[in-house]
């Protein structure tokens, strides 16, 4: 890989952990509708857009509905969901993502956030981060949801950078899809075993600066 100019990170999972919060919510709602959900079913969940998830859930619990209660069920999980990331502060950032982007930003590359969260200002705003992105495309700026490479394309367009010159940072198997699919180098950021699909995968930021990932 030669000639990166641009940063493209997901946000849940890879800047900050909220997957525990999506799974308290989710757990709260599919609770209320009887069905049993576990924490591996939330793995499902991961880079998943809000309606898709709602989907998963009531696919577990074999479960159909109208498309308006559907809508009811997913705000209210919404609602639950925000009251835990009003919560979130700088604390929340993952170990060693600050100084990741420090790194990236020393060396002349562009960021942006490629989320399908309609969260995202919320989150970003929370953890202080919002100033280090030069783009912010999340799930209230795209029409399809992961693996669709719709919000990365949508990045490195607002960027003015060629997909190809850009680096996806993921936790999620669509969200690696999605990558894939817009022609982007893919970093997991997870377990290998996991992520197979990704051209690369780190456990974390931990240590890691821009100039050690040697590309
Ligand atoms: P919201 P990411 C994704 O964010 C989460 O991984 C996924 O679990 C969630 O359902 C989705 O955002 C939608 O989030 O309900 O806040 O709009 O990983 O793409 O940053
Ligand atoms: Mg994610």
């Amino acid at each position: 890989m030669h000639n990166i100019k641009a940063i493209i990170f997901d946000l849940d999972g890879v800047l900050v952990d909220t997957a525990k919060y999506h799974y308290l919510a989710w757990k709260r709602l599919a609770q209320e509708l009887n069905i049993e959900f576990s924490i591996e079913d939330n793995e499902r969940l991961k880079g998943v857009s809000r309606m898709n998830s709602l989907e998963i859930i009531l696919e577990i619990g074999n479960i159909t509905l109208d498309d308006d209660t559907k809508i009811k069920l997913a705000e209210k999980k919404n609602i639950w969901y925000v009251e835990y990331i009003s919560k979130l502060t700088p604390a929340d950032i993952l170990p060693g993502v600050i100084d990741f982007i420090e790194s990236i930003k020393a060396n002349g590359l562009k960021i942006a956030l490629g989320s399908a969260s309609k969260n995202s200002m919320l989150i970003l705003t929370n953890l202080k981060l919002t100033d280090y992105f030069d783009a912010i495309i999340d799930g209230t700026k795209v029409s399809s949801a992961k693996p669709n490479p719709e919000v990365f394309l949508k990045g490195a367009l607002e960027l003015n950078i060629p997909p190809c010159q850009c680096i996806v940072f993921e936790d999620a198997q669509a969200g690696i899809d999605a990558a894939i699919n817009a022609g982007m180098y893919c970093i997991g950021i997870g377990s290998k075993n996991r992520l197979k699909k990704a051209n690369l995968v780190l456990s974390g930021f931990s240590n890691m600066t821009f100039d050690k990932l040697g590309l």
